[in-house]
């Protein structure tokens, strides 16, 4: 077998406008006890137990009956494509890290469903066969059929770059030449309801050097804005994509729509994209985006709500979205180089994504709210199955987030014990992560490089780290340490070489925007990258929902090995408000209750971990009013 020899999903090698470039998948080898196990689980358990549901749903079986080898309905909502192209990308991602025979079997098998489910002109989409062939491409509003088309592209891009197998790549190739006979300029106008074609087709013109695939993701970039789709804020369809100054609509198609301009910004440099994608990126993170890196907080069409909206029992942070804001930042990183993009990915990972997945890698959230009375709990699977092999391409291929090169050196963008091996122009540069983060934010990088050389190692000081020093072969380093960028270090690297972060990790009580109604008066716990909860299981004396932090309580960080995987608790007191005197009403006139409290011990855990025990109240966020009352 010719193996690939780059499996990321954004390859910007030779994209013009790109500051950074990707570090393959499979250079990295994760060691730590967090993030390791947790690939491990997704390969061994989440990935196995995923395609055994693609069978059990039929969403294997509307490709052979697509292709005739099997009779029966078509099963299922009309893009469950897409759930066994991300599944099939997911599955490329880790044999890229983690060759086997079996799943290599099993992907060779699904490929050749789904080739065979083809036809002669290309066109491919189980939904629209049979009786139904005649409304192709008839409604691009609704049905979906480009959106499944571009997770196609990407899951065979994907298995090419670790395989070097061409079959299913022929086959998205194929299909991609049947979408670029039917829309352009001259031919059918046309933009997706669902984006996500507009990045698999920069991705496969990266991949072909075939400059058509181009011009059609930004021809569906072009035609935004005019109606085509019926012009509403939901379909992002309401202004032209360079006239956006709000995220809005649907989070995931806002989210995956930026993501393809982005990569046409990549290969083209259009300034007026870019200066439309940074207006969107700040009135996100400044305006809608939680604490966990979670986006899109209305139930409502799944949408962005108004600024500040930013509801905690009724979030709905699809783990698609947080996902697709992982994706966007990493794009934007790859164009500039500035550390904010990965402080958010960072901010999503640990958080709104690792929230999305259980423990045991098998039962998974598709909302993710910041409180809860105990109802939510996460679903083996869902009717609408997006979320989970999302989360199993993303954790999948998450070694290829960790560096980037640069002409000139090595950006470290995400901390973990690992070892990497880089090719810097000619030059090998083995570097090995000596770490306990997220837990600790003292990190040692030792570099050896194959050839004694100059080049620069760019760090990342997290935008949440106040303090932070950087030494050298035990002295420390001058130059301003400033957090929120990386900090460079430019030499002559030698073998064994070695460079020591210390990140200050202090648990911080973080406070929201006055704006954001809900969360007045209150704090969220925060210590490094991770946001911590509140959960009825390690507070098992008072409901969560009624307690009451003051700010001068010393809150102390605890290392629990047994508990939920490894974690670390924050540990404190706390008021409890004795609600026993309300009795069975609601609601009471201020002057008849004196609110009573009792000081009581609370533990939190990290957000991504709850809901992995029994049913209970958890919060987020916790009162904190300036003022206590006795
Ligand atoms: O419509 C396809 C996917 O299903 C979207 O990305 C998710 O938000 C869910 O609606
Ligand atoms: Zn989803």
């Amino acid at each position: 077998m010719d193996k690939g020899s780059l499996t990321v999903i954004v390859e910007t090698s030779n994209s013009p406008y790109a500051r950074l470039h990707p570090v393959p998948i499979e250079c990295v080898r994760l060691e730590d006890d967090f993030l390791a196990p947790k690939l491990k689980i997704i390969q061994e358990t989440t990935i196995p137990s995923q395609y055994k549901l693609l069978e059990d749903t039929g969403r294997i079986f509307n490709f052979r009956r697509a292709s005739g080898r099997e009779k029966g309905d078509y099963q299922g909502l009309y893009f469950n494509d897409s759930d066994v192209y991300k599944w099939l990308e997911a599955a490329a991602f880790s044999y890229a890290y983690n060759p086997n025979q079996n799943l290599l079997n099993k992907i060779r098998n699904l490929v050749d469903e789904i080739a065979a489910a083809q036809d002669e002109d290309g066109y491919l989409n189980t939904y629209f066969t049979f009786e139904k062939k005649g409304e192709r491409w008839k409604n691009l509003r609704d049905m979906h059929e480009l959106y499944c088309a571009g997770h196609l592209i990407q899951a065979a891009i994907a298995f090419y770059r670790a395989t070097g197998e061409r079959k299913l790549f022929d086959v998205a190739c194929r299909l991609a030449n049947h979408i670029a006979n039917v829309f352009g300029p001259n031919k059918r106008l046309g933009v997706p309801g669902h984006p996500e074609i507009e990045m698999a087709l920069v991705e496969l013109y990266r991949t072909t050097g075939r400059t058509e695939y181009l011009e059609l993701a930004r021809f569906f970039i072009n035609n935004r804005g005019k109606g085509l789709i019926g012009g509403s804020p939901y379909h992002i369809d309401h202004k032209p994509f360079r006239e956006l100054d709000e995220v809005v609509g649907h989070a995931v198609r806002m989210l995956y729509l930026n993501c393809g301009a982005t990569d046409v910004y990549l290969e083209t440099g259009d300034k007026t994209i870019f200066a439309a994608l940074m207006r969107l990126w700040h009135n996100m993170t400044e305006k809608k985006m939680y604490i966990t890196g979670g986006v899109g907080s209305r139930h409502e069409g799944e949408a962005f709500g108004e600024d500040y909206e930013l509801p905690n029992a009724r979030a709905y942070a699809e783990t698609c979205a947080a996902i697709a804001n992982f994706m966007w930042n990493w794009r934007m990183l790859l164009a500039t180089g500035d550390a904010e993009f990965a402080d958010v990915m960072e901010l999503a990972l640990y958080n709104g994504i690792l929230s999305g997945i259980s423990l045991d890698g098998k039962h998974y959230f598709y909302v993710n709210p910041l409180a809860d009375r105990g109802n939510h709990r996460r679903q083996e699977w869902f009717e609408c199955a997006c979320c989970p092999p999302n989360i199993a391409r993303l954790l999948a291929s998450l070694p290829g987030y960790f560096y980037s090169t640069s002409e000139n050196g090595i950006w470290i963008h995400l901390y973990a014990k690992s070892t990497a091996k880089i090719k810097l122009g000619g030059n090998l540069v083995t570097l090995t992560q000596n770490t306990k983060y997220p837990w600790n934010g003292e990190i040692e990088i030792t570099i050896n490089p194959a050839e004694e050389s100059a080049f620069s190692l760019y760090v990342r000081i997290p935008g949440w780290c106040k303090k932070a020093d950087v030494k050298l072969n035990g002295k420390n380093l001058e130059g301003e340490i400033l957090s929120g960028r990386y900090f460079e270090i430019n030499r002559l690297w030698k073998k064994g070489d070695k460079v020591h972060l210390s990140l200050l990790m202090p648990i911080e009580r973080i406070i929201s925007h006055p704006l954001v109604m809900e969360n007045n008066d209150r704090v969220a716990l925060k210590r490094g990258p991770i946001v911590y909860c509140l959960e009825k299981t390690d507070n098992p004396g008072f409901d969560v929902w009624s307690i009451v932090l003051s700010d001068d309580t010393y809150l102390s960080a605890e290392w629990k090995p047994n508990l939920l995987g490894g974690v670390i608790v924050i540990r404190g007191e706390a008021l409890a408000v004795n609600t026993e005197k309300f009795g069975e009403k609601l609601y009471l006139p201020k002057t008849d209750v004196k609110c009573e409290t009792r000081r009581v011990k609370f533990t939190a855990i990290p957000y991504y971990a709850w809901a992995n025990r029994e049913r209970g109240p958890m919060t987020v966020w916790i009162r904190s009013p300036e003022k206590l009352f006795s």
